[in-house]
């Protein structure tokens, strides 16, 4: 098990809630800008849904030198809920903001969390519900459905069902859903959303176990939460949202860390737990709770033309590797895919493309080159076999699953690029279909998957 005790000021501020009923917990770094409409919504929905419960919300801090500590305990005090809800609050509103300490000399994500179960366990929580920082679209009624399975229904793990833009979630599409969907044959749709419910009974467990590698403490640990909650048995819903409207980022910039940490801790635990999977045929929905909603969240901007020239550099610095880390057939047709990206970006330059049009709405822009790029396809079966030859090949320990994350990255992009360009003229729900043939491929592809892994992994 991890090491990481609690300091000796958060073990103050234990003392000095004593014990809780249902708590709110906040992980935050640098979202002073943010997290104040956040800490509001989450108190004002605890008065509002749970007022019979002893409620505190607790902000876990990286050490941000913005303010965010400070805006979390400054904003509108309890009286601005009595207010605007019109109800006078039965329990006292305690809210807390710590500085976390880091988890084997790890700080990230989830050293924030693993502060927030350590906390949830000592006041003795029945349900513990996360929200990330840097939400706009959250409002009181998102702590009723992520904490309501757990209360009244008896679940372990409440996973977020959003509306987002059809290019937001890339790592989610094209990774942690149609993995997690056809391993362990539940439709879990936002593995890693970031917003969730859990059970005491849960938070438990997650402090048992001894599976923490130092991804989990960065953006591994979401998906290594809802991992261990589907493996263990656990009772597992979702909840409807409606529109995840956060700091929005694009794929080919900003996602790089978080896309080798999630997929380093997908792939480790994929190989742990096997016996867990290998059998799984087909999947099944999960129970979904709460009225259906509409959204339209606002559009995300792609720069696709920097994804296939990330993809196409990326063969020439990791060529090898993907030799390496892939089954021969499988790096053959990636790394044709990928010179065939390069020309397109060639061509794209000489007409000045790069970079151009950066006025125009993302789909446009790609709408612009659409006739350069829309020859250009990454097939759903080769992407299912990329992803499947590297659980093969992490399982077999032929290479450890963080170098074969940082060399899928840009193969990735080349497949984010290739769904951008697919989808550019696609409603929400044209492309939401896109991501649902892809997971149906990686559930035909399963069975082979299951034979290699008993002639190659576990003879
Ligand atoms: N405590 C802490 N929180 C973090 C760190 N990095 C991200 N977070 C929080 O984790 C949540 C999700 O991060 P974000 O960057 O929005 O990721 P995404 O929305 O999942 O792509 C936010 O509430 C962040 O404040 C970190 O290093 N430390
Ligand atoms: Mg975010």
């Amino acid at each position: 098990m991890p090491e990481s005790a609690l300091t000796p000021a958060i073990r103050e501020e234990i003392a000095r809630v004593g014990s809780a009923d249902i708590m709110v917990g906040i992980p935050s770094y640098r979202n002073a800008a943010t997290i104040g409409h956040v800490v509001r919504a989450a108190q004002a929905g605890l008065v509002q849904y749970f007022p019979d419960l002893r409620p505190v919300v607790v902000n876990s801090d990286g050490g941000s030198a913005d303010g965010t500590q400070r805006v979390v305990v400054e904003t509108e005090p309890p009286d601005y809920i009595e207010r605007i809800l019109l109800v006078r609050p039965q329990n006292r509103l305690t809210r807390v903001s710590l500085t976390y300490p880091e988890v084997d000399g790890v700080a990230g994500k989830g050293a924030a969390l693993r502060t927030l179960f350590l906390i949830a366990r000592e006041l003795g929580v029945q349900a513990l519900v996360v929200v990330d920082s840097d939400l706009r679209s959250i409002v009181p009624e998102w702590i009723e459905l992520l904490a309501g399975p757990v209360l009244k229904g008896g679940y372990d793990y409440v996973s977020p069902l959003y509306a987002r833009h059809k290019w937001d979630g890339t790592i989610t599409n094209t990774v942690t859903y149609p993995l997690t969907r056809a391993l362990y044959g539940l439709r879990i749709r936002q593995p890693i959303g970031g917003d969730f419910g859990v059970s005491g009974d849960l938070v438990a467990a997650y402090l048992e176990r001894d599976d923490w590698e130092p991804e989990v403490s960065r953006f591994g640990i979401d998906i290594w939460m809802t991992t261990a909650a589907v493996a263990g048995g656990f009772a597992v819903c979702e909840a409807r949202l409606g529109a995840k409207v956060h700091d929005p980022k694009d794929p080919g910039a900003d996602l790089g860390p978080m896309f080798r940490q999630v997929v380093a801790t997908a792939l480790r635990l994929s190989a742990r737990n096997a016996d867990r999977w290998l059998d799984v045929r087909g999947s099944r929905p999960v129970p979904a709770y709460g009225f259906e909603r509409f959204a339209d969240p606002p559009p995300l901007a792609v720069d696709t033309l920097r994804l296939l020239g990330a993809f196409h550099d990326g063969s020439h610095a990791l060529g090898e590797t993907w030799r390496a880390m892939l089954a021969p057939a499988t790096a053959a047709e990636v790394l044709a895919l990928a010179g065939e990206a390069g020309r397109l970006v060639d061509a794209a330059d000489t007409r000045g493309g790069h970079g151009a049009a950066v006025d125009h709405s993302p789909e446009s822009r790609t709408e612009a080159l659409a006739d350069l790029v829309a020859a250009f396809a990454f097939p759903d079966d080769l992407w299912t076999q990329v992803v499947y030859d590297l659980l093969v090949t992490v399982a077999s320990g032929r290479m450890q699953a963080d170098a074969v994350a940082a060399a899928l990255a840009p193969v990735y992009l080349g497949r984010v690029g290739s769904l951008v360009i697919e989808t550019r003229r696609m409603t929400a729900e044209e492309a939401e279909e896109r991501v649902e043939s892809q997971a149906r491929a990686f559930e035909r592809l399963k069975p082979a998957l299951a034979e290699r892994w008993r002639t190659e992994v576990a003879p």
